[in-house]
């Protein structure tokens, strides 16, 4: 079955491409492949609705069964913060090394049981069946007080998983990939399609 991944985040992109390659029954397309460049604005109020207004508008311009995702940090101390502003936070001039800044410049008077946090992962799957197909991940932790590792992408070298004090920057991809909010989230999506005969 031919799937687009319908992501501009080339961090993201090198994921799912890692998680999916275990499915033989799976040929992958990017936006790249099929020569897309439009962007879409993400005006939802939640995850789910995100991901749904990418899945709905890559389908359209695609054609073939499309996969998108909306996912974030959600950190309990901040109210949630930065959620669904997780690629803007702080403003679109920002990039992923000033936005970890700005988090642990937040986070400085806050002590090790009050740094918890989360990574949301939700995908979207529009043109497999009538309705669309929603899954989602978590992956819970903590930040840390300054940035490690040089892996991954985003908020990576400040979040570290319960129980350890190495950041997620300092796996390597195949080691994320075990353990992340969107290898749960495929995994989920993935049992769907099996589930429903679509694969
Ligand atoms: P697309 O919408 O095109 O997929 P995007 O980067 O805009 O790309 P999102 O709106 O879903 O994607 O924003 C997700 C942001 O959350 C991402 O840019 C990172 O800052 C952060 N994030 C999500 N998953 C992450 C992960 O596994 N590691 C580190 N940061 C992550």
């Amino acid at each position: 079955m031919n799937i687009l991944i319908a992501t501009t985040n080339n961090g993201k992109l090198n994921e799912f491409k890692k998680i999916f390659n275990f499915n033989k029954n799976i040929k992958l397309f990017t936006l790249s492949d099929l020569s897309i460049n439009d962007d879409v604005e993400e005006t939802g109020k939640t995850f789910e609705e995100n991901a749904a207004i990418k899945a709905d508008f890559y389908y359209r311009k695609s054609g073939i069964p499309t996969i998108s995702e909306d996912s974030g940090l959600e950190i309990f101390k901040l109210g949630g913060e930065p959620g669904i502003y997780s690629a803007r936070y702080g403003g679109e001039g920002l990039n992923d090394l000033e936005r970890t800044e700005l988090i642990l410049e937040k986070m400085k008077d806050f002590q090790t049981p009050y740094r918890g946090a989360q990574f949301i992962s939700v995908i979207c799957g529009v043109g497999f069946k009538k309705e669309k197909i929603f899954s989602k991940g978590l992956l819970k932790g903590y930040i840390l007080d300054k940035k490690q590792g040089l892996n991954g992408f985003g908020y990576d070298p400040i979040f570290c998983l319960n129980n350890e004090n190495l950041s997620l920057a300092c796996k390597s991809i195949d080691e994320k990939n075990q353990i992340s909010h969107r290898r749960k989230s495929i995994d989920k999506f993935l049992k769907i399609l099996i589930k429903d005969r679509i694969v």
